[in-house]
């Protein structure tokens, strides 16, 4: 698998940062082989969440990427991609990702933390298999 999942979630469409993000992603060398801009539904984020279901954070973490669209997208680069996205993308924290990154530079919650990346080839395959089911992704 060198494949792995990309949501630019709500409040990176709002704040017009996909362009940003994208431009970061694509200049490391990733490339984008499948892009979506979709309104996420209640179901389909319970689903893509459902191993934070008993956080405290789960239900303002549904309200919040279910709120406005998201822009989700498959990104294809060499074995282990999905870790190149997650080095990029930062520490879950925004107040604790470093410098250079993309939380660490433009963002500051924790729940609105712009950005959600597949974290092991196996939850690669099965975000993909899950936000594009069929062949083409
Ligand atoms: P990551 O997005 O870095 O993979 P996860 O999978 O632990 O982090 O969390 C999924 C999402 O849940 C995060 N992107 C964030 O939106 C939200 N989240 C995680 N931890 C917290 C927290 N402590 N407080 C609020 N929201 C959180």
């Amino acid at each position: 698998m060198t494949r792995t999942l990309l949501i630019c979630k709500p409040d990176a469409v709002e704040r017009g940062l996909v362009g940003e993000i994208l431009g970061r992603l694509e200049r490391k060398g990733l490339r984008i082989v499948a892009a979506e801009l979709r309104l996420i539904d209640a179901d389909l984020a319970r689903r893509h969440y459902h191993e934070h279901a008993e956080k405290p954070f789960f239900a303002p973490l549904i309200e919040f990427i279910t709120r406005s669209p998201s822009l989700v997208a498959v990104l294809d680069g060499p074995p282990g991609t999905w870790a190149i996205l997650r080095s990029l993308m930062g520490a879950t924290d925004p107040t604790k990702a470093a410098p250079g990154t993309i939380r660490g530079d433009l963002a500051i919650d924790s729940t609105e933390n712009l950005v959600h990346g597949s974290d092991s080839e196996d939850s690669a395959a099965a975000e993909i298999a899950l936000f594009f089911p069929g062949p083409g992704a």
